[in-house]
Protein backbone atom coordinates (compact mmCIF):
# COMPACT_ATOMS: atom_id res chain seq x y z
CA UNK A 1 0.00 0.00 0.00
CA UNK A 2 1.36 3.34 -1.22
CA UNK A 3 1.04 5.91 1.74
CA UNK A 4 2.13 9.72 2.21
CA UNK A 5 4.68 11.30 5.02
CA UNK A 6 2.11 11.57 7.70
CA UNK A 7 0.76 8.06 6.83
CA UNK A 8 4.71 7.15 7.57
CA UNK A 9 4.98 8.50 10.51
CA UNK A 10 1.59 7.65 12.04
CA UNK A 11 1.89 3.99 10.51
CA UNK A 12 5.38 3.45 12.27
CA UNK A 13 4.21 4.67 15.85
CA UNK A 14 2.50 1.75 16.05
CA UNK A 15 5.76 -0.41 16.43
CA UNK A 16 7.86 -0.71 18.93
CA UNK A 17 11.11 -2.59 18.46
CA UNK A 18 11.58 -1.32 14.69
CA UNK A 19 15.10 -1.99 12.39
CA UNK A 20 16.36 0.47 9.51
CA UNK A 21 17.78 -1.42 7.74
CA UNK A 22 20.10 0.20 4.96
CA UNK A 23 21.37 -1.53 1.52
CA UNK A 24 24.89 -3.46 1.94
CA UNK A 25 27.75 -1.20 1.13
CA UNK A 26 25.38 1.92 2.86
CA UNK A 27 26.18 4.96 1.61
CA UNK A 28 25.44 8.78 3.34
CA UNK A 29 22.21 8.91 2.19
CA UNK A 30 20.79 5.28 3.52
CA UNK A 31 22.84 5.56 6.82
CA UNK A 32 21.84 9.15 7.07
CA UNK A 33 18.27 8.35 6.31
CA UNK A 34 18.07 5.40 8.49
CA UNK A 35 19.75 7.18 11.44
CA UNK A 36 17.58 10.17 11.20
CA UNK A 37 14.51 8.03 11.25
CA UNK A 38 15.32 6.19 14.11
CA UNK A 39 16.55 9.73 16.07
CA UNK A 40 12.71 10.31 15.27
CA UNK A 41 10.74 7.16 15.83
CA UNK A 42 12.71 5.20 17.62
CA UNK A 43 14.58 1.99 17.05
CA UNK A 44 17.74 0.41 15.28
CA UNK A 45 19.76 1.12 12.53
CA UNK A 46 20.99 -2.09 10.80
CA UNK A 47 23.21 -2.65 7.82
CA UNK A 48 24.08 -5.59 4.88
CA UNK A 49 27.95 -6.40 5.23
CA UNK A 50 28.72 -2.68 6.16
CA UNK A 51 28.80 0.79 4.90
CA UNK A 52 31.04 2.50 2.23
CA UNK A 53 33.74 4.41 3.19
CA UNK A 54 32.76 7.78 3.23
CA UNK A 55 29.46 6.17 4.88
CA UNK A 56 31.82 4.85 8.09
CA UNK A 57 33.56 7.86 8.14
CA UNK A 58 29.90 9.73 8.64
CA UNK A 59 29.32 7.09 11.70
CA UNK A 60 32.30 7.79 13.17
CA UNK A 61 32.13 11.37 13.27
CA UNK A 62 28.74 11.84 14.40
CA UNK A 63 28.43 8.78 16.71
CA UNK A 64 25.81 6.65 14.75
CA UNK A 65 25.38 3.34 16.29
CA UNK A 66 24.14 0.46 13.65
CA UNK A 67 24.15 -3.15 13.70
CA UNK A 68 25.89 -4.78 10.87
CA UNK A 69 23.84 -8.12 9.22
CA UNK A 70 21.04 -7.62 11.86
CA UNK A 71 19.37 -10.75 12.58
CA UNK A 72 15.67 -10.85 12.22
CA UNK A 73 13.85 -10.35 15.94
CA UNK A 74 12.49 -7.13 15.07
CA UNK A 75 8.78 -6.38 15.17
CA UNK A 76 8.77 -4.09 12.60
CA UNK A 77 11.77 -3.75 9.67
CA UNK A 78 11.60 0.01 7.55
CA UNK A 79 13.71 -0.99 4.70
CA UNK A 80 15.86 2.45 3.68
CA UNK A 81 17.19 3.67 0.44
CA UNK A 82 16.78 -0.15 -1.44
CA UNK A 83 15.25 -1.09 -4.23
CA UNK A 84 16.02 -4.66 -5.00
CA UNK A 85 16.11 -7.26 -2.26
CA UNK A 86 19.31 -8.32 -3.98
CA UNK A 87 21.12 -5.58 -2.03
CA UNK A 88 20.37 -6.93 1.20
CA UNK A 89 22.02 -10.14 0.51
CA UNK A 90 18.75 -12.24 1.61
CA UNK A 91 17.85 -10.52 4.74
CA UNK A 92 14.60 -12.28 5.50
CA UNK A 93 11.59 -9.66 5.25
CA UNK A 94 8.18 -10.65 6.71
CA UNK A 95 6.45 -7.57 7.92
CA UNK A 96 8.22 -4.36 6.69
CA UNK A 97 7.95 -1.18 5.13
CA UNK A 98 9.57 1.20 2.42
CA UNK A 99 11.23 4.18 2.16
CA UNK A 100 13.11 5.23 -1.09
CA UNK A 101 13.71 7.26 -4.23
CA UNK A 102 15.30 4.63 -7.17
CA UNK A 103 13.07 4.42 -10.31
CA UNK A 104 12.96 0.48 -9.59
CA UNK A 105 11.11 -0.37 -6.65
CA UNK A 106 10.82 -4.28 -6.69
CA UNK A 107 10.12 -4.71 -2.75
CA UNK A 108 7.48 -2.42 -2.76
CA UNK A 109 4.87 -5.68 -3.81
CA UNK A 110 4.66 -6.97 -0.63
CA UNK A 111 5.43 -4.09 1.90
CA UNK A 112 2.96 -3.35 4.53
CA UNK A 113 3.18 0.01 2.99
CA UNK A 114 5.84 2.12 1.40
CA UNK A 115 6.86 5.73 0.60
CA UNK A 116 8.14 6.62 -2.42
CA UNK A 117 8.75 9.60 -4.09
CA UNK A 118 11.28 10.62 -6.99
CA UNK A 119 13.60 13.03 -5.74
CA UNK A 120 17.17 13.04 -5.85
CA UNK A 121 17.71 11.64 -2.55
CA UNK A 122 15.92 9.25 0.52
CA UNK A 123 17.50 12.18 2.91
CA UNK A 124 14.53 14.29 1.18
CA UNK A 125 12.03 12.01 1.53
CA UNK A 126 13.05 11.98 5.08
CA UNK A 127 13.52 15.52 6.30
CA UNK A 128 9.79 15.80 5.05
CA UNK A 129 8.68 12.99 7.29
CA UNK A 130 10.06 14.72 9.90
CA UNK A 131 8.60 18.12 9.43
CA UNK A 132 5.42 16.35 8.87
CA UNK A 133 6.01 14.87 12.47
CA UNK A 134 6.65 18.39 13.70
CA UNK A 135 9.56 16.70 15.47
CA UNK A 136 12.62 19.01 16.51
CA UNK A 137 15.86 18.52 13.51
CA UNK A 138 18.99 17.96 15.60
CA UNK A 139 22.43 18.83 14.66
CA UNK A 140 23.71 15.57 14.17
CA UNK A 141 20.32 14.59 12.11
CA UNK A 142 20.50 17.40 9.78
CA UNK A 143 24.20 16.58 9.33
CA UNK A 144 23.56 13.18 8.20
CA UNK A 145 20.95 14.42 5.83
CA UNK A 146 22.97 16.59 4.39
CA UNK A 147 25.94 14.80 3.51
CA UNK A 148 22.99 12.15 2.18
CA UNK A 149 21.93 14.78 -0.28
CA UNK A 150 25.44 16.17 -1.11
CA UNK A 151 26.84 12.17 -2.26
CA UNK A 152 23.32 11.14 -3.41
CA UNK A 153 23.54 14.33 -5.94
CA UNK A 154 27.17 13.90 -7.29
CA UNK A 155 27.84 17.27 -5.30
CA UNK A 156 24.90 18.62 -6.35
CA UNK A 157 25.37 17.97 -10.03
CA UNK A 158 22.64 16.05 -10.17
CA UNK A 159 20.49 18.30 -7.45
CA UNK A 160 16.93 19.50 -8.24
CA UNK A 161 15.46 22.65 -6.65
CA UNK A 162 14.32 20.54 -4.07
CA UNK A 163 17.56 18.83 -2.98
CA UNK A 164 18.51 22.81 -2.58
CA UNK A 165 15.82 23.50 -0.61
CA UNK A 166 16.13 20.65 1.95
CA UNK A 167 19.92 21.78 2.37
CA UNK A 168 18.14 25.11 3.34
CA UNK A 169 15.60 23.90 5.77
CA UNK A 170 18.09 21.63 7.18
CA UNK A 171 20.37 24.41 7.68
CA UNK A 172 17.70 26.57 9.11
CA UNK A 173 16.02 24.21 11.24
CA UNK A 174 19.43 22.92 13.19
CA UNK A 175 21.59 26.01 12.93
CA UNK A 176 24.50 23.90 11.36
CA UNK A 177 26.40 25.63 8.58
CA UNK A 178 27.02 24.33 5.48
CA UNK A 179 31.10 24.61 5.83
CA UNK A 180 31.10 21.98 8.62
CA UNK A 181 29.72 19.72 6.85
CA UNK A 182 31.93 20.14 3.84
CA UNK A 183 34.43 20.49 6.12
CA UNK A 184 33.73 16.55 7.37
CA UNK A 185 33.32 15.65 3.83
CA UNK A 186 36.74 17.05 2.21
CA UNK A 187 38.52 15.46 5.55
CA UNK A 188 37.50 12.23 4.41
CA UNK A 189 41.03 10.75 2.49
CA UNK A 190 40.43 8.54 -0.19
CA UNK A 191 41.54 5.05 -0.86
CA UNK A 192 45.81 4.96 -0.71
CA UNK A 193 45.72 3.15 -3.37
CA UNK A 194 43.57 5.49 -5.57
CA UNK A 195 45.86 8.30 -4.19
CA UNK A 196 48.91 6.34 -5.33
CA UNK A 197 47.22 5.78 -9.22
CA UNK A 198 46.33 9.48 -9.28
CA UNK A 199 49.89 10.32 -8.55
CA UNK A 200 51.92 7.86 -10.07
CA UNK A 201 49.65 8.82 -13.14
CA UNK A 202 50.27 13.00 -12.74
CA UNK A 203 54.01 12.11 -12.71
CA UNK A 204 53.78 9.61 -16.30
CA UNK A 205 52.05 11.62 -18.38
CA UNK A 206 52.36 12.72 -21.67
CA UNK A 207 50.96 16.11 -22.70
CA UNK A 208 50.19 17.19 -26.36
CA UNK A 209 49.45 20.82 -26.83
CA UNK A 210 47.13 21.95 -29.60
CA UNK A 211 46.12 25.59 -29.70
CA UNK A 212 45.06 26.02 -26.32
CA UNK A 213 43.85 22.04 -26.19
CA UNK A 214 45.84 19.94 -23.33
CA UNK A 215 45.51 16.04 -24.86
CA UNK A 216 46.99 14.13 -21.86
CA UNK A 217 47.93 10.66 -21.82
CA UNK A 218 49.24 7.98 -18.88
CA UNK A 219 49.34 4.34 -17.72
CA UNK A 220 48.90 3.03 -14.53
CA UNK A 221 48.05 -0.68 -13.39
CA UNK A 222 44.50 0.44 -12.23
CA UNK A 223 41.34 2.80 -11.23
CA UNK A 224 41.43 3.96 -14.93
CA UNK A 225 38.78 5.62 -15.16
CA UNK A 226 38.72 7.56 -11.64
CA UNK A 227 42.39 8.15 -12.86
CA UNK A 228 41.23 9.77 -16.09
CA UNK A 229 38.79 11.94 -14.23
CA UNK A 230 41.70 12.82 -11.93
CA UNK A 231 43.88 14.20 -14.76
CA UNK A 232 40.70 16.44 -16.51
CA UNK A 233 40.55 17.94 -12.85
CA UNK A 234 44.03 18.74 -12.86
CA UNK A 235 43.79 20.56 -15.97
CA UNK A 236 43.63 18.32 -19.00
CA UNK A 237 41.28 18.66 -21.90
CA UNK A 238 41.25 15.34 -23.06
CA UNK A 239 42.43 12.58 -20.30
CA UNK A 240 43.26 9.17 -21.85
CA UNK A 241 44.53 6.72 -19.25
CA UNK A 242 45.84 2.77 -20.19
CA UNK A 243 46.01 0.21 -17.67
CA UNK A 244 47.65 -3.38 -19.12
CA UNK A 245 46.15 -6.51 -17.17
CA UNK A 246 46.46 -10.22 -18.77
CA UNK A 247 47.36 -8.81 -22.25
CA UNK A 248 44.50 -6.84 -22.68
CA UNK A 249 44.71 -2.96 -23.06
CA UNK A 250 41.90 -1.01 -20.76
CA UNK A 251 41.93 2.29 -21.60
CA UNK A 252 39.50 5.10 -20.20
CA UNK A 253 39.09 8.43 -21.20
CA UNK A 254 37.35 11.59 -20.20
CA UNK A 255 37.16 15.12 -21.77
CA UNK A 256 35.80 18.29 -20.29
CA UNK A 257 31.99 19.61 -21.61
CA UNK A 258 34.37 22.50 -23.75
CA UNK A 259 36.35 19.89 -25.59
CA UNK A 260 33.22 17.86 -26.05
CA UNK A 261 31.61 20.99 -27.57
CA UNK A 262 34.58 21.72 -29.71
CA UNK A 263 34.06 17.98 -31.89
CA UNK A 264 35.00 15.50 -29.22
CA UNK A 265 33.29 12.27 -29.16
CA UNK A 266 34.87 9.98 -26.66
CA UNK A 267 32.30 7.26 -27.40
CA UNK A 268 32.82 7.46 -31.36
CA UNK A 269 36.55 7.67 -30.14
CA UNK A 270 36.14 4.33 -28.76
CA UNK A 271 33.85 2.65 -30.91
CA UNK A 272 36.32 3.05 -33.49
CA UNK A 273 39.60 2.75 -32.46
CA UNK A 274 38.80 -0.49 -30.33
CA UNK A 275 37.49 -1.86 -33.80
CA UNK A 276 41.08 -1.15 -35.05
CA UNK A 277 42.63 -3.08 -32.27
CA UNK A 278 40.46 -5.65 -31.95
CA UNK A 279 38.54 -5.26 -29.14
CA UNK A 280 35.15 -3.16 -27.58
CA UNK A 281 34.22 -0.01 -26.58
CA UNK A 282 32.14 2.52 -25.94
CA UNK A 283 30.17 4.85 -23.64
CA UNK A 284 29.35 8.38 -23.60
CA UNK A 285 30.74 11.77 -25.24
CA UNK A 286 32.46 12.78 -22.00
CA UNK A 287 33.47 9.48 -20.85
CA UNK A 288 33.98 6.13 -22.56
CA UNK A 289 36.29 3.12 -22.45
CA UNK A 290 37.44 0.17 -24.40
CA UNK A 291 39.51 -3.44 -24.12
CA UNK A 292 41.50 -3.47 -26.52
CA UNK A 293 44.73 -5.84 -28.10
CA UNK A 294 48.23 -4.31 -28.76
CA UNK A 295 51.10 -1.87 -27.87
CA UNK A 296 49.68 0.20 -25.17
CA UNK A 297 52.31 3.39 -26.52
CA UNK A 298 50.57 2.67 -30.22
CA UNK A 299 46.60 2.41 -28.90
CA UNK A 300 47.05 6.30 -26.73
CA UNK A 301 49.10 7.65 -30.29
CA UNK A 302 45.78 5.85 -31.97
CA UNK A 303 43.52 7.88 -29.54
CA UNK A 304 45.11 11.11 -29.25
CA UNK A 305 45.26 11.25 -33.37
CA UNK A 306 41.38 10.75 -33.07
CA UNK A 307 41.03 13.33 -30.12
CA UNK A 308 42.75 15.82 -32.53
CA UNK A 309 41.16 15.12 -35.71
CA UNK A 310 37.79 15.71 -33.62
CA UNK A 311 39.57 18.98 -32.76
CA UNK A 312 40.22 20.12 -36.30
CA UNK A 313 37.30 18.90 -38.20
CA UNK A 314 35.69 21.87 -35.59
CA UNK A 315 38.02 24.77 -35.87
CA UNK A 316 40.68 25.99 -38.54
CA UNK A 317 43.51 23.87 -36.65
CA UNK A 318 45.42 21.39 -39.21
CA UNK A 319 46.98 18.36 -37.41
CA UNK A 320 50.44 17.72 -38.12
MN1 LIG B 1 19.95 7.15 -2.22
Amino acid sequence: MEIDESEFYNQLLDYNNILYLCHRNADPDALGSAFALKEAIGGTVGVVEGCDRVASQIAKQLNIEFITDPQDDYDFVVVVDTSTPVQLNGFGLKNYAVIDHHATASLNENAAFYLHRNKSSTAEIVLSVIRKMGAPIMRRTAFALIAGIITDTGNFRHATSDSFRAVADLMELSGIEYSEVMDMLSSIPQDVSMRIAFLKAAQRTRIERIDDWLIVTSQVSSFGGSTASSLVSIGADVAIVASKKDGVVKVSARARREAQNAGVNLAKLMEETSAQFKGTGGGHEGAAGMDVLGETENILAACVDYVKKSLAKKSNFIPA
